[in-house]
């Protein structure tokens, strides 16, 4: 891992390998956190910019808020930190992890006093999904694990914990030889991937699931109003794994996985099995955004 060189805790940066909790820290035992993830990309111009900081630090609060966590820092001091952790870094590029968490105090299923501690750190990290996935598509199978139900992992929130079914998802299909995993929704319908939401394309209109089981993706957000701003129609609703299976283009959406194609569901080939013309305009038009390259988006980039 391509290391920053400071992390920030609680209102102070320290080093990187200074970096440490104690072992009964809370959030450890039973999973009661929230985090979020966000991009630093380097522009053209020489200059790097934090992709829509401002929304990832309103949803770290939402987070919070339904995990009936504090924060014990403002949204204003959240986002000047999170810039400042880039910046302390010494990366002009990287991924930045808001991580807000119960500390050590109590132990057992009520935490009475314990702290809410809150850290960020940055890395360089690369095609989440591979180089090669991002340019020609990944195979995704779908999951024998659904996503959480609502009223258990409450998808709103980017509670630690709902990772558990990520983790369990992905090495599922990982170790069966795919790239990703697909969940489908307790009712059966497509859900999200396991860090990422997903979008499919038939007949010209984009279709993605509606905000039921799912993240409330920043970069499934940034895609809607791309694509409303190219006069692509676009449809919220759930479809089906079969649906899936014949339409005409699909791909992931994440901050991590940024816009990455999918060639083949369950060695079903979408499409002509590589990335369609909807998907590759959607994602080009998606880097020029997040490298300064496209002014008309400006108001996305937080410069450092
Ligand atoms: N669904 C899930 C379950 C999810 O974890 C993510 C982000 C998304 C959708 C897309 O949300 P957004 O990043 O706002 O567009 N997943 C993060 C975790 C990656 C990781 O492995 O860690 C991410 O992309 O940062």
């Amino acid at each position: 891992m391509d290391k920053g060189k400071k992390i920030w805790m609680d209102g102070r940066f320290v080093d990187w390998d200074d970096a440490n909790v104690h072992i009964l820290t809370h959030t450890l035992h039973y999973g009661l956190g929230v985090f979020e993830g966000i991009r630093c990309y380097r522009c053209e111009d020489g200059r790097s910019a934090i992709f829509r900081l401002r929304e990832h630090t309103e949803r770290l609060f939402a987070s919070a808020h339904i995990a009936l966590m504090e924060i014990p820092f403002t949204k204003d001091e959240i986002n000047e930190a999170t810039a400042e952790t880039m910046r302390q870094s010494g990366l002009k590029d990287g991924y930045i992890r808001p991580l807000a968490y119960l500390g050590a105090g109590s132990m057992g299923l009520f935490p009475k006093n314990n702290p809410v501690r809150v850290a960020i750190a940055a890395w360089a990290w690369g095609a989440y999904l591979g180089e090669e996935g991002l340019a020609n598509g990944i195979k995704v199978k779908i999951s024998s694990l659904c996503r959480n139900h609502v009223n258990s992992g409450m998808s709103k929130a980017k509670l630690v914990g709902n990772y558990v079914n990520s983790i369990l998802a992905k090495r599922e299909v990982v170790s069966a030889g795919y790239d990703e995993a697909l969940l489908l929704d307790t009712e059966g319908y497509v859900s999200e991937g396991s860090g990422e939401n997903i979008f499919m394309v038939k007949d010209g209109v984009l279709k993605t699931t509606p905000l039921t089981s799912i993240l409330q993706g920043i970069t499934r957000d940034s895609v809607m109003q791309i694509a409303r701003d190219k006069g692509i129609e676009i449809k919220e609703q759930r479809f089906t794994r079969d649906e899936l299976y014949i339409a005409d283009e699909a791909f992931f959406t994440g901050t991590a996985a940024e816009v990455t194609p999918i060639s083949e569901v369950d060695k079903r080939k979408i499409g002509k099995g590589k990335p369609g013309p909807v998907t590759k305009e959607i994602q080009n038009i998606f880097f020029d955004v997040v490298k300064g390259r496209n002014k008309d988006y400006n108001k996305w980039l937080w410069y450092l």
